[in-house]
């Protein structure tokens, strides 16, 4: 058969796909709409239950550093700025999906009904953090970068061999998009049409790695292209957008036309985690001002005032709120039962190996004084 094309150029094929994916947005960073057609399907009561996630979940983010340093919580990773990326997609979600979610994904998985307790024991290292109560369709963060991606494709295979009318949804960053794991994942859901989400929220820096050093890719949502999965590219800090991308990505998984990869623009406030990182040392003042002014909860606020759907007074009765939900969070944590290396090992092992029972029986020896 002869060729049908004998002048194929790769890198003109390649340019031609990059500049496909433009960034789709619905809310402009002052609060305007700029896609009117692609406006979602949303009452004015969800409009205004997801501002309140978002402004409780920015308070739950302030508080958490601060309890952090003062030494009431342990692994803490900051959200400020990444609400709309976390929130809004996970407002698109029924509550049998499954959140197989990273480290700094516990806004979404407190929102689909993880009590804050469980969070803040997680944040401490306590066991009772990892025992999610019976209807909370969701693992552990995964600490190990791009893990979680495999593991949703197994979940989701594990979705349609029961045939359920329900998604698995995960989260990376850019940096997750350099791990095989990445790759293995959205390629064998995709095989399988598996009902999968994957979201790579692109906050711009892995640790202190910038976006363009990490990939030659221009951007992550094309990633997909290659193992066949439909991919977009959002402005991760509109939250009607991120909410119309995931509402679609899920109607296509549950009718079985398999999984989405969806990059959230976005961009973390904060440092890397409250483990000593300190963004000042990578990142200017100017690229952090220049984010701010694009802020989720600001321009969210904007258009729902417009509405007449929000005012001063409901944003500071979300925040007290907040505040009081996360001082009885803390202190039920308080009272959690004191962890002790023993009862670790019994929850870990059902059948300990001999060695480990040697160390059990020295621990047991130790606490008992
Ligand atoms: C397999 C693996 N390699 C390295 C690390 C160390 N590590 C922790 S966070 C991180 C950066 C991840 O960046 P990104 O995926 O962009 O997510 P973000 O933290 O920005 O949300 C790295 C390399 C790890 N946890 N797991």
């Amino acid at each position: 058969m002869a060729p049908k094309n004998k002048s194929f150029d790769p890198v003109k094929a390649l340019e031609e796909i990059e500049n496909k994916f433009e960034m789709f947005q619905i809310l402009d960073q002052d609060g305007k709409v700029t896609n009117k057609d692609a406006m979602p399907d949303l009452s004015d009561d969800d409009l205004v239950e997801l501002m309140k996630r978002m402004v409780w979940t920015r308070v739950l983010d302030q508080r958490s550093v601060s309890l952090n340093r003062q030494g009431r919580l342990g692994f803490y990773a900051p959200t400020a700025g990444q609400e709309a990326s976390q929130l809004a997609s996970q407002f698109a979600l029924e509550g049998e999906d499954y959140i197989l979610p990273g480290y700094r994904d516990v806004p979404q998985l407190i929102w689909h009904g993880l009590p804050l307790t469980k969070a803040f024991l997680f944040s401490r290292g306590h066991y009772e953090g990892n025992q999610f109560p019976e209807g909370v369709n969701a693992l552990s963060p995964q600490i190990i970068i791009g893990a979680q991606y495999v593991q949703t494709a197994g979940v989701a295979l594990g979705i349609k061999m029961r045939g359920k009318d329900t998604v698995a949804i995960t989260y990376t960053g850019d940096g997750g998009t350099s791990q095989g794991d990445f790759y293995e994942g959205i390629n064998f859901a995709s095989a399988y049409k598996a009902p999968a989400i994957f979201v790579i929220q692109n906050n711009h820096y892995a640790i202190s790695t910038p976006r363009d050093l990490q990939t030659a890719a221009k951007t992550l949502a094309q990633k997909g292209v290659a193992s066949g999965v439909p991919s977009i590219q959002v402005d991760g800090m509109d939250p009607l957008a991120v909410y119309k991308v995931t509402k679609d990505a899920r109607d296509r998984a549950v009718a079985g036309e398999g999984p989405t990869v969806i990059e959230t623009l976005c961009y973390r406030y904060g440092p890397h985690t409250m483990a000593g990182d300190d963004p000042t040392r990578y990142r200017t003042s100017d690229e952090d001002s220049d984010w701010e002014k694009k802020d989720p909860l600001v321009r969210f606020r904007t258009f729902l005032e417009e509405k007449g759907l929000w005012s001063e007074d409901q944003e500071n009765e979300v925040m007290e709120q907040a505040k009081e939900d996360i001082k009885k969070a803390i202190k039920e944590a308080d009272g959690a039962e004191k962890q002790t290396v023993t009862k670790l090992m019994e929850l870990t092992y059902d059948d300990m190996p001999s060695n480990l029972k040697e160390q059990y029986e020295v621990y047991k020896e130790k606490e008992s004084k």
